[in-house]
């Protein structure tokens, strides 16, 4: 098991790449033959998952249910297959289980649900992380657990009302146990974000948040906002990542309409190749 809240050692960045890359390549073949699903939006987060999973997250593989592990919430449900992606690589659920994504019948269907071993919440309906993950860091607080909570949610989601109820309760709360990690990737469903939410960073700073804003595909970056999250100084943290859908994959990230990307049975095999060719 490994020790809570204990510094995490220097970040070993081609590590963190390699997990990375390992991320991306566990999603295409998941999504590969099923000619649509939101590979783009998990592209797009690899980097982030691999810098929590594999450098600042406390966590043990073999004791989903410890209390005191650090929670990941993701809020997008509609991102699962970037979560399966990481739990199969953290070796929470079993790489063999990654072809049934979105079938019927799977533990892991197209958005989250919390049967599948190491998802804390159910997704589906947006706008309802924030709120969830500022609960779990009062209650950890309360138990007296040092664990953190660290929370996905997205630019989409910054247009609900329910998101910015709860980022004034964790501010009110002085919720230090939680790091936000707000993906902003430009997109709402088939198009651009509509509601003006910028400027992003100054609204959660104006809202109590501790801020950083970075590239959110710059492992560098994401280590460096995460140590800096680690302070106990009462208030939120706040990682506002820009992030481009379909990262890693130059013909993915040409997409005008990446939210739900069809792709041909024909055009996977040249999509991965193009990611190794771009990354390996
Ligand atoms: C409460 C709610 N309203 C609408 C939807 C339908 N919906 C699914 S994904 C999505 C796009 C939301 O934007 P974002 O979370 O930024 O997703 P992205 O397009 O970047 O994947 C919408 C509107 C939903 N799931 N839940
Ligand atoms: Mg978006």
């Amino acid at each position: 098991m490994k020790t809570l809240n204990h510094p995490p050692s220097e970040a070993d960045l081609p590590a963190l790449k390699a997990r990375a890359l390992n991320l991306r390549r566990k999603m295409m073949a998941m999504a590969s033959g099923k000619g649509e699903g939101y590979i783009a939006q998990g592209l797009g987060m690899a980097d982030c998952l691999a810098s929590l999973y594999f450098h600042e997250m406390r966590y043990d593989p073999d004791n989903v249910g410890w209390a005191d592990r650090d929670r990941f919430v993701l809020s997008t449900g509609h991102y699962s297959i970037a979560m399966y992606a990481v739990l199969a690589e953290a070796g929470i659920i079993s790489p063999s289980e990654l072809p049934s994504y979105g079938l019927n019948g799977s533990r892991l269907p197209m958005s989250t649900f919390d049967e599948t071993p190491g998802v804390e919440m159910v997704g589906g309906s947006l706008g309802h992380g924030l709120g969830q993950a500022v609960g779990m860091a009062m209650a950890l607080r309360l138990d007296g657990s040092p664990a953190r909570v660290f929370c996905e949610f997205s630019d989409g989601e910054l247009q609900e009302g329910s998101t910015w109820e709860a980022a004034m309760g964790a501010a009110t709360f002085k919720c230090d146990n939680l790091v936000v990690l707000i993906d902003c990737n430009g997109i709402q469903a088939d198009g651009p974000v509509t509601v003006r939410i910028e400027p992003v960073a100054d609204k959660m700073t104006a809202f109590g948040w501790e801020t950083r804003e970075i590239n959110g595909n710059d492992m560098d970056a994401l280590v460096g906002a995460l140590a800096g999250a680690r302070e106990k100084n009462g208030k939120p943290k706040a990682i506002v990542m820009r992030t481009t859908p379909g990262f890693g994959i130059p013909t993915i990230m040409a997409r005008d309409r990446a939210h739900f990307v069809r792709i041909d049975n024909s055009e996977w095999d040249a999509l991965t190749q193009e990611l190794e060719k771009e990354n390996g």
